[in-house]
């Protein structure tokens, strides 16, 4: 059947650009789908050093943030990847079937090994095989992510190939579901994408900051001098990028923005974005308050989730053992 499988790491509050790039498609695809899983990839998440006790709370606030954003539990299993052991089992016999230079030509990673250079631990090379187990192991079909995320996708599909050619007819071919709004940009620096990992928590707007600090943050946000608002995404990202910003959570086009608030200066423009940012997240704000206060009724959803999701990783797995001659 069918199957939509998507991943989000734990590695701290989700924001805005997962939400827009990401967690609404998935709130969406759960009522037009019948199989639906969203996973909480922990694994990932120590691609980098995470500690422990922020690692467990993460894991908390994504599931928290998850349900309020509308994931629906009774429609889609949500759960934790580490509670369903087959994901690394999967991983393992993906990274024997995967040659050095497929996975080396990937941007994410030529980016990220001249970053951290000799510090690079073989995890953050790996991670994308990891990734087309999650995957493949629920033999998923329609993945919604980032844009950032299509060479992934890609490389599940090569691997199903690649699998389904030694060994036999058995993984569906996985496709990227993609967004029509465009990725979204650092307050900070409009030209990288807006990150959980960025230091500067400034750069990003968390599914769960007040008012007060989505204010804060909008009016910090680096734009020009150019006082008018219009689009241009090239030379000026900043603007721009609060008008995408705009544009997602209201459905508008640019033009229609831009013709809007044409009588507006920045300082009006950012006021304005302030508002509609405000007015879409309080109701999810303050749905996570809530779930903090229930933190057994949250641990139970994972815990239905990683049975349900346990119960079909098993039946493959065993299946792929077989043809592997595991078997
Ligand atoms: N800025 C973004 N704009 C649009 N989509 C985005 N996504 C992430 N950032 C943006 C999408 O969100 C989903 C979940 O992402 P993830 O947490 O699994 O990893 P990530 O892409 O690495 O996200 P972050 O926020 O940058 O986390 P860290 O800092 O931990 O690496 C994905 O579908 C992603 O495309």
């Amino acid at each position: 059947p069918p199957t939509v499988f998507s991943g989000i790491q734990p590695t701290g509050i989700p924001h805005i650009g997962n939400y827009l790039g990401a967690i609404k498609n998935w709130v969406h695809m759960q009522n037009t789908h019948q199989r639906v899983l969203f996973c909480i990839v922990d694994l990932h998440s120590v691609t980098l050093p995470q500690n422990p006790n922020a690692l467990r709370q993460s894991i908390f606030d994504t599931a928290a943030c998850l349900l309020a954003c509308g994931i629906d539990p009774d429609k889609a299993i949500l759960f934790q990847q580490s509670d369903v052991p087959q994901h690394s089992e999967l991983c393992w016999a993906f990274t024997c079937l995967t040659t050095l230079p497929r996975i080396q030509s990937l941007p994410q990673w030529k980016e990220k090994s001249e970053k951290y250079a000799k510090d690079i631990n073989v995890g953050l090379m790996t991670y994308p095989i990891l990734q087309a187990a999650d995957i493949l192991l629920y033999k998923g079909t329609e993945v919604p992510v980032g844009e950032d995320q299509i060479p992934h996708v890609e490389l599940a599909q090569d691997l199903a190939r690649i699998f389904n050619y030694r060994f036999g007819e058995f993984f569906p071919k996985a496709s990227a579901v993609i967004p029509k709004s465009a990725r979204i940009k650092s307050l900070r620096t409009p030209t990288s994408k807006m990150s959980k990992s960025e230091i500067d928590v400034k750069s990003r707007i968390d599914l769960t900051d007040s008012p007060e600090v989505i204010r804060g943050k909008i009016k910090k946000a680096v734009t020009d001098f150019t006082p008018e608002i219009f689009y241009d995404p090239d030379n000026r990202p900043g603007i721009s990028n609060l008008m995408d910003i705009h544009a997602a959570f209201t459905g508008l086009s640019s033009d229609e923005i831009t013709e809007q608030n044409k009588l507006k200066n920045t300082v009006g423009y950012k006021s304005e974005v302030a508002d509609i940012v405000t007015q879409y997240l309080t109701p999810i704000r303050e749905k996570v308050l809530r779930l903090r206060e229930q933190p057994e009724y949250v641990q139970q959803i994972l815990d239905r989730g990683a049975e349900r999701a346990g119960d079909i990783a098993q039946e493959n797995w065993m299946q792929i053992r077989k043809l592997m001659g595991f078997k």
